[in-house]
Formats: C-alpha cells, structure tokens, sequence
C-alpha cells in the first residue's frame, strides 16, 4: 500500500509505503504495479494517539445510580461504591468496549485503564482481562490493578492487589492521598513498590490528587522508584498536591523527580473540574506543574481520566479535547507550546507505556499511524479535525468523514 502526499508530524509531504504491516519506505515514492494507493491529500499523519490515563470500568455510568452533586473526587468514589455493587462481566465489558471504540474512532491505539480492584470479586478487572485479548488486533490495552478505596485502609486490600498480579495485570497502582493515615500512605507505597519489583511490572500511582500541600505521596513514590531501580516504568498520575506546594519544597522535590527519571500524567480536564471545591476564593486550580516538569525535562502526558462517570458528567473520550483544554489551564499556550502539544498523546505517553520499541513511523516498524484532516497539528488541534483514518499494521480500523460546512451568506 502506498499513502501519498502526508506530512508526517508536520514534515514536507512526502510518501510511505506499508508492506506487510510494516512502514517499508518513506520518501517520494512511485507506485508499484497493482499497488493499493491512497491520496492523502497534503494531510498530517502522526503516529496514533497513545491513551495513558482512563478508568475504563466505571465509563458510562455517570448518574447511575445517582449524580455527583459536589463535583469533588471524595463524593465520585461515593457514587461509584453504589454502582460497583450491581457489577458484572457482561456490563463492564459492555460499557468498556463501547468507550473503546469511541477512543480508536478519535485516534488511539494504545490505552491505560486504571481497574478498581477494591472488590472481593474482582469483577471489572476479569472482565478487563477478557476484553484485552479479545480486541488485542485493535488496540494495545494496558490495566493497572488501582485500589480505589486504599491498600491498607481497605479489607484485605493487599490480597487483593497480589490477587490482581496474579490475574494478569500489566501494572500496579496506590492511592496514597485516600488511605487513612500518612503512615499508611507510605507503607501502601511501599508495599506497591515491592510488589511491582517483584512481579516485573510497570507502576501508575493515583499520587496526591488532592488540594493539600501537606500531601507527599510522590516523594515516598519517587525515592522507592529511585532504590529500586524502577525509574522509567514508574508513573505518577495526578499529582495535582504539586500545585499547593511552597517553591522551597518543589525546588527540593525536583532534584529527585530528576534523579528518579518517572513519568507524570497530568489530567487537566477532569482536575480542573474535581479540585478547588473546597477552596473559596482565591481558588486554586488544582493541576499539576505541567510547564515546570516539562522544562525539567521530565516526561509528561495527558490524560482523558473520565468517559461519562462519577468523576465526569460530560466526556467522549477525544483526546484532542484534553490537549485543548489542558494548554489553556497549564498556561501553556505559547506558539511553539501548541505546535509541540501531539507529543502529550502521542511520543511522551508511548514512553510511559513502555512501547517505544514499536512505535513510530520509521522504517521496519509496525505501520501504525493516522491521518487528521488538516495539514498541521496547530490548525487541526484548534479546529478539532477529524481523524479520517485509524490505521493499524497497514489495515483501516476506525475512519470519520471530514466536516463539511456550509454558510448560505
Ligand atoms: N478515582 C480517583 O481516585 N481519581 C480519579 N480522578 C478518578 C477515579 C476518575
Ligand atoms: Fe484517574
């Protein structure tokens, strides 16, 4: 197949060729005889969008069976504890394929979920695992084994956590900021810690996704990362304390961020939404130091967090939408900064995931990519263009027309 006439990441067109699943050649390029063409028109084609951050078990139940009427994360985990009672297989598969499919529609082919694993039954998690074979041709499931309700502060919480490495999680998570005390908080890192490093799996850590400066879950976390030699497969999600935090302590925090080397996946959209509401005013913003990690040279993401759930009344799964609003409250809006901004959903979460090795559009890699209808990131991120193709080892897996519209003036 030949795929004429893209800019890739915004380079001069030039042409690929896919052969066998795989990007053969990239350049200016003439046709084979009999080959498979497709005019790409001058568009932008980007590696796919990379979803690192998504609870995709309590997707679509937002109101189910009651709204959350603070719009805080503490009344969300309320909510969801009502609706985790009525769990089965068939529902979370249900509601998570559906979320899926809308994801692979906007651009992704690799997605994160966090899974409540504070369950005796371990529901959502089974059923996640079920659908991770099912649909693996389409797109690259990862599931953290997230205990919602805490480690130490939840019944049998550990169990529950080595039960779901045992069930074939591909990371472990904790929720410091929620467990009861900061003793607590440490000891659930640490046993986390110890349980990634024994199992030989990645972490991602619900870390001080709350408004208190005093919360320093991510110190504890970074420094195991650190003497564990964990480092790279460590990410630190939330961690939105970061933005309550006196400059002294950030300035101390950082040298070991960097010594560290973990991941940080900041969730805009949703934080701007849960944080601040117990501030009156000044509020704060509750969103972590994108800009500062960044220019640390720290890797950063974006993620969606929430599709219609406790956590999220409205929400599609578009990443583009996250990137969008994620530069307006990171203040990051600068004309190089927007230009940059794909690498938040695309190269950086790829990174954190740990699946560079097969990502990319370069010769020999697996011909995952997709087009936008636009021919730069800047104006397809500021027009929310449509992804009009979603190609996976060379073969069309999801595809949106272009908008038309039309002005009778
Ligand atoms: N659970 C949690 O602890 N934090 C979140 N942001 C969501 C679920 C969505
Ligand atoms: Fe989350």
């Amino acid at each position: 197949m030949l795929i004429r006439d893209v800019r890739i990441e915004g380079a001069e067109p030039a042409d690929i060729r896919v052969e066998d699943g795989v990007f053969a050649e990239v350049g200016s390029l003439e046709p084979k005889e009999g080959e498979e063409i497709v005019d790409g028109g001058g568009r932008l084609v980007l590696p796919p969008f990379v979803e690192p951050h998504v609870h995709l078990d309590t997707c679509l139940t937002a109101g189910d069976p009651e709204w959350n009427q603070s719009g805080t994360l503490f009344e969300g985990i309320e909510r969801w504890a009502q609706r985790k009672e009525s769990l089965s297989v068939e529902d979370v598969k249900a509601r998570a394929g559906k979320a899926i499919r809308q994801q692979v529609a906007f651009g992704a082919q690799a997605v994160r979920s966090h899974v409540d694993v504070t369950d005796p039954n371990l529901i959502a998690l089974r059923a996640l695992v079920e659908l991770r074979e099912e649909l693996a041709d389409y797109v690259t499931l990862q599931l953290v084994a997230f205990p919602q309700e805490g480690i130490e502060s939840f019944p049998n919480g550990r169990a529950l956590m080595e039960k779901a490495a045992d069930l074939g999680v591909d990371c472990i998570g904790a929720i410091p900021h929620f467990e009861f005390t900061r003793e607590y908080s440490v000891s659930s890192l640490d046993f986390a810690c110890h349980l990634a490093a024994e199992r030989g799996l990645l972490m991602d850590v619900h870390c001080d996704e709350i408004d208190d400066p005093e919360s320093h879950g991510l110190e504890t976390l970074a420094a195991r990362a650190y003497e564990l030699g964990l480092g790279e497969k460590v990410t630190a999600s939330h961690t939105t304390a970061m933005g309550s935090y006196n400059a002294a302590y950030f300035t101390r925090l950082l040298r070991l961020l960097k010594l560290a080397k973990i991941n940080f996946v900041a969730n805009p959209l949703v934080n701007i939404h849960l944080q601040g509401r117990i501030d009156t005013y000044p509020k704060r913003r509750g969103v972590t130091r994108v800009k500062e990690l960044v220019e640390a040279g720290l890797n950063v993401s974006f993620g969606y967090d929430d599709i219609f759930d406790p956590w999220n009344p409205l929400g599609t799964g578009n990443q583009r939408d996250v990137v969008y609003a994620g530069l307006y409250i990171t203040q990051m809006m600068g004309y190089q900064q927007i230009c940059d901004s794909y690498r938040f959903i695309t190269h950086n979460p790829a990174r954190a995931l740990g699946i560079t090795d097969s990502y990319g559009i370069e010769v020999g890699k697996p011909a995952n990519f997709i087009i936008l209808d636009a021919e730069t990131w800047y104006d397809a991120l500021n027009w929310s263009a449509p992804v009009i193709g979603n190609y996976r080892a060379g073969k069309l897996i999801a595809a949106t027309a272009p908008v038309e519209r039309e002005v009778f003036f």
